[in-house]
């Protein structure tokens, strides 16, 4: 799995409110109602949480270490959904028993391989590649004014793709999914989804299209359906700059947005 770069969450918390209103413009959802929809949870249930739960980010210094201004982002995110959220001041364990002991009933944390959203009232835990796979789906959903009977390929079967692919069956919608990674699609056991073989072959076939490769600028426009409309949770983008630039109206992508606010939806949930 992809880890992000300072670079990929500069100035995150600063364009939040712009972030969200291109948003709104291109789904027609606020980035609250995505989550709630993705976790299947109603507004009043998120603003009831918002009112008696208190949240705490940790940063995390395992593997890699710590990601510049990650927790802060991921604080930013939490607090313009309207609760009361901290980073601690200390890492790790510290940071556990520290978010613990003031009561901090949400955790937030990450290290290189999972970042995750504890519920300590509940025992509920969110993953964020699940989190990642619903949110933008509900995104997408909105985008498309629905996905029910809409054909869409997903690119790339791992932790978000494949959550993807099953969020999108639940929605009605017939899923399709690519990965060059055989191994991957010989682990496949839902029949409902069908199997795409050669990605250039599909590619324009499809007017809905979900990029959850972690590969970076391998999708020209030239290659894709004239209509096409993108849910892009991969980090780096797939589409090439040029075609991300003629697209952006119809492409929804962020680094950690839509995946951190389902988090905690699907944690309240
Ligand atoms: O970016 C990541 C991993 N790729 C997990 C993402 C799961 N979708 N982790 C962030 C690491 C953050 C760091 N430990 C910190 O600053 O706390």
């Amino acid at each position: 799995m992809t880890r992000l770069t300072e670079n990929d969450i500069y100035g995150l918390s600063e364009e939040l409110i712009s972030y969200e209103r291109e948003l709104e413009a291109k789904t027609g959802m606020t980035l609250r109602e995505i989550a709630c929809s993705a976790a299947g949870i109603s507004h009043e249930k998120i603003k009831a949480a918002s009112e008696s739960y208190r949240v705490s980010v940790i940063p995390v210094t395992a593997g890699q270490g710590i990601i510049g201004g990650f927790a802060h982002s991921v604080a930013a995110i939490i607090a313009g959904l309207g609760f009361e959220v901290s980073v601690t001041g200390k890492t790790d364990v510290s940071g556990f028993f520290e978010a613990v002991s003031e009561g901090k009933e949400i955790i937030f944390m990450a290290d290189d391989e999972r970042f995750i959203a504890l519920n300590l009232r509940t025992k509920k835990i969110a993953d964020n590649g699940e989190a990642t796979g619903r949110g933008y789906i509900a995104a997408l959903n909105g985008m498309a004014k629905g996905l029910k009977g809409r054909e869409v390929l997903v690119l790339g079967y791992g932790q978000v793709g494949s959550k993807a692919a099953d969020y999108l069956l639940e929605l009605g919608a017939k899923a399709a999914i690519y990965d060059p990674d055989q191994s991957k699609i010989d682990a496949l056991s839902n029949r409902k989804i069908k199997v795409e073989k050669d990605l250039h072959h599909a590619l324009p076939y499809y007017p809905c299209l979900v990029d959850a490769s972690p590969a970076g600028a391998f999708l020209r426009k030239e290659f894709l359906h004239s209509e096409v409309l993108i849910a892009a949770p991969g980090v780096p983008l797939g589409l090439t700059p040029d075609a991300y630039h003629k697209l952006k109206d119809r492409v929804i992508h962020d680094p950690l947005q839509i995946g951190t606010a389902t988090m905690l939806a699907l944690a309240i949930s």
